[in-house]
């Protein structure tokens, strides 16, 4: 038993140090072919929609590390049993090896933006896998021979210890490299024509709790399908427009400055959030009108009713032509509250559209747009049936007190955000323990593609209390009781938190 235990430990720790060499080797060229990233991805692709939505509404933004370690995992037991056979025969362990590595190698290379550089990983995978298991029962056969009894294991306990250090060493190395690279790249951006107004700061120091009325960039909720952020050069980065245009054009991030350049605060949303989920942010943002690039490459006499937008990697996003293109400040967007866009957020370029949720607008690390009709080609959630006109619903959260909180008596505030892109927010009200709604003070409006802030004066009394929140955007429209589930075209109903007093 305890040696089957061993067995199954060395074909661990050689995997182990397998991939940690490959994740190494990923992050000095392609990190997202690091095997775990490779097979996860496959992973997140092929997940049915509900089992996604399960894994946002239960883990949050902690269902990719869950994956990851869920496909670690299922790895690492392979990876025992590869061991346990390799100590009956050797070269069957050692081509199950292979095969796992064999296995991340292909779906590394079926990515869409996946080039042979991409193989390279798997490939160190499985030679520093095959080694290192090979190497760890050879020690234990000479160790076995020279005692003559039992096999003395002290040589192989002191190389698989050095093996497991080599892989934690491999493994922090690759993250090193990687979060180097992923830090914020430097570009200059130019300045734009008339500045907006300063934002004012609102209702910020007045309710503690609240959302800023700016959202620090470090704050900003980050939604995508991507288990590592994508590198982009912006010196060699373009963006071509392509599709049913009356010519193809590519542009350089230098073209792009050449258009007018605006400033916009708009607020972004995420389709997956429950009503009051967190997945909504705020932010000034640098850019160039979507509409002039677009008639750049010429419009006017396209069929077109989709853009098509395609990141660095190959992921698709739709857009309804008819609705980035009716006046609204639509956005080919490089700054983002005064400095270049993060990377987790699309560096160097991305689209923003008010009013649309981000699935259906949103692209990140902006690579091509293509003039198309929905007949004709698909994107990615529209592919998983999610809708593809998807208007941000008129919605609001409580930001304080916190659902389950508890909190002193006497006087305090219930204050939030409110938010209906496109029409702007009139009015908020509360309802305290089922009883009449109160009308709330809204802070200031910048503009109607920005949320509100809001708040009501509260005397809270001993015991546990029931709060909630409503909103009316400006053409008199009263946020829905109905409720509805983020799929296929976001949530909708009211949201009523518990809290105590006490
Ligand atoms: N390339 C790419 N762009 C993307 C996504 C993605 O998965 N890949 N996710 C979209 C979704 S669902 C949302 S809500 C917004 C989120 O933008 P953020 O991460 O900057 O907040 O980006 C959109 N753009
Ligand atoms: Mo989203």
């Amino acid at each position: 038993m305890l040696t089957r235990l061993l067995h199954a430990l060395f074909g661990v720790l050689a995997t182990l140090a397998g991939v940690a060499a490959a994740h190494l080797v990923a992050a000095l060229t392609v990190p997202a072919a690091s095997p775990v990233l490779a097979v996860g991805s496959t992973v997140i692709d092929l997940t049915p929609t509900p089992v996604k939505e399960w894994a946002i509404k239960n883990f949050g933004t902690a269902d990719k590390p869950i994956l990851i370690g869920s496909v670690m995992l299922g790895v690492l037991v392979l990876a025992g049993i590869a061991g346990v056979v390799a100590a009956r025969w050797l070269t069957a362990g050692l081509l199950m090896i292979v095969g796992l590595a064999g296995l991340a190698g292909v779906l590394a290379l079926i990515r869409p933006s996946a080039g042979p550089l991409d193989l390279l990983p798997s490939l160190v995978a499985a030679l520093v896998g095959v080694v290192a298991l090979w190497w760890l029962h050879r020690l234990e056969d000479a160790g076995s021979e020279q005692a003559g009894t039992g096999p003395s294991r002290r040589g192989v306990l002191i190389a698989a210890g050095g093996l497991a250090v080599a892989a934690a060493a491999f493994g922090s190395a690759g993250k090193f490299i990687s979060s180097y690279r992923l830090k914020g790249a430097d570009i200059d951006l130019p300045a734009a024509t008339g500045t907006a107004k300063p934002l004012p700061m609102a209702l910020d120091d007045k309710v503690a709790g609240i959302s800023p009325f700016r959202t620090p960039t470090a704050d900003f909720y980050k939604v995508d399908t991507r288990l590592t952020t994508p590198i982009v050069d912006a010196d060699s980065w373009t963006l071509t427009i392509n599709g049913d245009v009356d010519k193809e054009v590519t542009l350089t991030l230098a073209d792009l400055y050449e258009l007018e350049v605006i400033e916009r605060d708009i607020t972004l949303t995420c389709v997956s959030n429950d009503v009051g989920g967190p997945y909504i942010g705020s932010a000034l943002w640098l850019g160039v009108r979507l509409t002039d690039v677009l008639a750049l490459a010429g419009i006017d006499n396209t069929k077109a009713d989709q853009i098509l937008s395609t990141d660095v990697d190959g992921m698709k996003i739709s857009t309804p032509l008819s609705v980035a293109t009716d006046g609204r400040d639509a956005m080919i967007v490089f700054g983002m509250n005064g400095g270049p866009l993060p990377r987790e957020h699309g560096f160097p370029v991305r689209m923003v559209v008010p009013g649309l949720y981000g699935f259906v607008s949103a692209t990140k690390w902006l690579s091509t747009i293509t003039l198309t009709t929905y007949d004709a080609e698909q994107a990615y959630w529209t592919e998983r049936d999610w809708a593809t006109d998807a208007p941000i619903k008129i919605s609001s959260r409580v930001d304080t007190p916190k659902p389950l909180s508890d909190s002193k008596v006497g006087r305090t505030f219930i204050g939030g955000v409110a938010w209906a892109q496109g029409v702007g927010i009139d009015k908020v009200e509360v309802r305290i323990d089922g009883g009449p709604w109160q009308q709330a003070t809204l802070g200031p409006d910048a503009n109607n593609d920005y949320w509100r802030q809001w708040y009501l004066d509260w005397d809270a009394d001993e015991g546990q209390h029931f709060l909630a929140c409503r909103a009316t955007n400006k053409n008199g429209d009263v946020q829905t009781a109905a409720r509805m589930s983020p799929f296929p075209e976001g949530s909708s109903g009211i949201q009523e938190i518990s809290v105590n007093v006490g």
